[in-house]
């Protein structure tokens, strides 16, 4: 037999690692990280490794399924294909196009397929109806930046590279391995900054594993971000340190800052926050006193009710202390493909709109196109013109991701016909009355759309399939494209290729105008997200521009790289003013919707600390709801505990190792104790993504230790107005010792 060798980046989470597989007889003999990769250079987690199991899992779907009578069957593409006619067209002749709903979820990032065809079937159904997991994530920070920057994708990133000063708020990229923010080996890269005598700060109820290997831990009281970060403003301002460096000519806005955030003194937020007032203005002045300095927050300033407000002020932070658009400091990626911020004029755009529609029952705005996941419930059980009777999920399992599972699960069995592209029979496709199962990741090309957006380094990487798929099984662009050609009534046997050619051809016509018959014909031996893929590269930064730069790049060129470890586009360089695309071309530092909420922030400023609230957590070997059923990471230490400090337990009567009820009301789970004084006093940490103890899965392994679902605690109806965003932290409730629960 003979081994052959294989480079691909790991599509598991945000950091993207370059891996090297080596395969032998159709099986994957190592999963190593690729020493050569331009953006990771060998770094993996154990994660990783765990894609043989993903790959071979006996429980990953290799058929589509088909449920009748309550029970599901294997069924041929076709079959499969032939019932979604039957059931879904007559659902929206009947009740029209919004009678159908559409969730996305977090693997459709790491699936290009999968991310650039999920838009046409959405379009396709003209459902307003769409709704995905960035409203349980970062909706409030990319709204911050749409209306900050002028595009929803142009976040800036601390230059870990080159800073003297890093303060993280609300992230454990050493656990998360970075979020919003692709940086690979995290911890070396922290360790490297300390080495040279940089800081690193972490504010966070938990001491976390990344606020270990810290300079300095200061815990916040959940939810409490907004407070501290208008403090640091408000500091920055009255001890008159404002400083906007290279992009002073460029802002827009500061007066409407300083004015808005007077009341916020770090006297007024400080028992909010936890943090004594003299401690809030050190760590305001240490940003202005570090030659180079960067603010980096990531879920838990979003997953709160002001998480708009938190990651905008986030930005006015970086921008008042002089680092935005500063090597070590804060800068935009230019990515090589898909980036908006990129594209068209430089320097000014038509910035972004929300509110085109709102949800049916809450009035929700539509934000970046979608609607709160947290209104998904409620839309489909509430009767009316415009009710969800047929839902199509992508990659999402909301019965355990999204607050109020249970009473989402109840919603789903509701509806009158519900299709799945999905790779398991989980907690939420087993409502499916079809499952259509995608490719596995060792199957299937990738290249990032997102993350490249994202990266402490430019970069371009291309991933090839690892396998052949099996012969009958269409790639998930396909299925995506002819479900989209299935609700447009065009039959089951329309061919997917060809759907795609005429979309392709469509697509060229409205972007390159007369220049699209030549870029037909230019790109016509490639298909589906790898033709969108040449097109995007060859037009892009760093594009040959279809032969009138030689030099620049071409998905040849990418693909050729790819042994190598790709092509280094790079260190982060200034961006501004050409990456903004706001209608005035400045950095609207002051966006009025956002100014105007601050006023909801002041009034709830007196709100009393409750006493004992819950937070989430994550775990390396763990990723959301779904790699639990994967047997390198499921072994080791039980992971699904409550963490509970010392005084709570003794106050509360709980020992180390015994179980204890979580309380919300009526909502109950239960869950070991575990008593650290990593805790603050008065919050009590549970991971999500657990809870596999639900009938009618298919997930042996994780069935075994299933867990308790956080989000079964939480409520659906509590959310960050302005990006729709669930809250997710900071809930208060009550623990119990479970023999003492009658
Ligand atoms: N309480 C609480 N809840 C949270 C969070 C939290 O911090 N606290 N975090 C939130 C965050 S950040 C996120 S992103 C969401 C994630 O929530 P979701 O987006 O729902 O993601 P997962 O729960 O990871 O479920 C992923 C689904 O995709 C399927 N899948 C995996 N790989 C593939 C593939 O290659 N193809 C297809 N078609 N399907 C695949 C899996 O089987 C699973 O059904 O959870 C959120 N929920
Ligand atoms: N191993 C692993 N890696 C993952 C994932 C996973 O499930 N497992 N999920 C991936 C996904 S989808 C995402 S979005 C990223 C998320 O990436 P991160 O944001 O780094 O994720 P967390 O580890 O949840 O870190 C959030 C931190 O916020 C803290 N926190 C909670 N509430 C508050 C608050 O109110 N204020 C402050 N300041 N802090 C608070 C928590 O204690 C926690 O330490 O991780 C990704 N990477
Ligand atoms: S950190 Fe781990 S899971 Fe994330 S991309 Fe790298 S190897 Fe994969
Ligand atoms: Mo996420």
């Amino acid at each position: 037999m003979t081994e052959t060798t294989h480079h691909r980046i790991c599509p598991l989470c945000e950091a993207c690692c370059g891996l090297e597989i080596k395969v032998d007889s159709g099986k994957v003999v190592s999963i190593r990280g690729h020493a050569t990769d331009v953006l990771s250079a060998g770094y993996i987690c154990p994660k990783a490794v765990a894609l043989k199991d993903l790959h071979e899992d006996p429980d990953r779907l290799r058929t589509p399924l088909i449920k009748r009578i309550g029970v599901f069957e294997p069924a041929t593409w076709r079959q499969a294909f032939e019932e979604i006619e039957r059931r879904l067209p007559p659902i929206l002749a009947r009740h029209g196009r919004n009678a159908a709903g559409v969730v996305v979820g977090n693997p459709s990032a790491h699936k290009i397929g999968l991310l650039t065809y999920f838009g046409k079937l959405a379009r396709a159904l003209g459902t307003k109806n769409v709704f995905s997991a960035s409203t349980l994530d970062q909706m409030p920070r990319q709204l911050a930046s749409g209306l900050v920057y002028g595009h929803w994708l142009s976040i800036p990133l601390p230059d870990i590279a080159r800073t003297d000063y890093l303060l993280v708020i609300g992230g454990n990229p050493l656990v998360s391995n970075g979020s919003m923010w692709t940086v690979p080996d995290f911890r070396g890269k922290a360790r490297d900054l300390r080495a040279r005598g940089g800081k690193l700060v972490v504010v966070d109820p938990r001491r976390t594993e990344t606020a270990t290997m810290a300079d300095t831990h200061h815990f916040i009281r959940p939810g409490s971000d907004v407070f501290l970060l208008a403090a640091m403003v408000q500091t920055l301002f009255a001890r008159d340190r404002v400083q906007l460096g290279s992009v002073a000519g460029w802002v827009n806005g500061l007066d409407a800052v300083r004015e808005a955030i007077q009341p916020f003194t770090p006297e007024a937020v400080s028992a909010r926050c936890g943090i004594a007032a003299n401690t809030i203005e050190a760590l305001a002045l240490s940003l202005v006193d570090a030659p180079r300095a960067a603010v980096y927050g990531r879920i838990g300033t979003c997953t709160q009710e002001f998480g708009t407000l938190a990651s905008w002020l986030i930005d006015v932070l970086n921008a008042i202390s002089g680092h935005l658009d500063q090597p070590g400091g804060t800068l935009f990626a230019k990515s090589a493909a898909f980036a908006a911020n990129t594209a068209g004029r430089p320097g000014v755009g038509k910035g972004i709109a929300t509110g085109r529609h709102h949800a049916r029952v809450s009035g929700a705005p539509e934000v970046y196109g979608e609607l709160p996941m947290t209104c998904l419930a409620e839309e489909i059980t509430t009767p009316g013109d415009g009710q969800i009777r047929a839902l199509v999920t992508v990659a999402t399992n909301p019965v355990l991701s999204a607050p109020d599972g249970p009473r989402l699960a109840t919603a789903l069995e509701g509806l009158d016909f519900m299709v799945s592209l999905d790779i398991y029979l989980n907690e939420t496709t087993r409502h499916a009355d079809v499952i259509l199962p995608g490719l596995s990741p060792l199957e299937d090309m990738h290249y990032d759309v997102a993350f490249p957006q994202l990266s402490w380094r430019n970069h371009a990487r291309y991933s090839g399939p690892v396998f052949p798929k099996q012969e009958d099984q269409p790639e998930e662009w396909q299925t995506l494209l002819r479900l989209a050609a299935l609700v447009q009534g065009k039959g089951i046997d329309t061919d997917a290729g060809l759907l795609d050619d005429a979309q392709f051809a469509e697509d060229a016509e409205r972007l390159f105008g007369a220049k699209a018959p030549d870029l037909i014909a230019a790109t016509a031996h490639y298909k589906g997200p790898m033709r969108s893929l040449e097109v995007a590269l060859r037009t892009g930064p760093y594009g040959d521009q279809f032969g009138a730069k030689p030099d620049g790049l071409t998905l040849e060129k990418v693909i050729a790289s790819a042994a190598a470890g790709g092509i280094d586009l790079g260190e982060l360089q200034a961006r501004i003013p050409e990456m903004l695309r706001t209608p005035s071309g400045k950095i609207e530092l002051a966006p009025p919707t956002l100014v105007a909420d601050l006023e909801r922030a002041r009034a709830d400023l007196g709100r009393p600390v409750p006493d004992l609230v819950v937070i989430g957590r994550r775990d390396v070997r763990t990723n959301n709801s779904w790699m639990h059923n994967l047997r390198t990471l499921a072994k080791g230490p039980f992971r699904c505990t409550a963490l509970v400090h010392p005084t709570d337990a003794t106050r509360l009567g709980l020992v180390e190792g015994s179980q204890a009820e979580l309380r919300n009301g009526a909502r109950t789970v239960r869950a070991p104790i575990h008593i650290t004084e990593d805790m603050m006093p008065g919050v009590v940490s549970l991971p999500h993504g657990w809870g596999h103890d639900l009938p009618g899965t298919r997930l042996q392994l994780a069935s075994q230790r299933p867990g308790a679902n956080l989000n079964a605690l939480l409520d659906d109806q509590l959310r960050d107005p302005l990006s729709g965003n669930a809250v997710l932290s900071g809930i208060p409730i009550t623990l119990h010792p479970v023999e003492s629960a009658a």
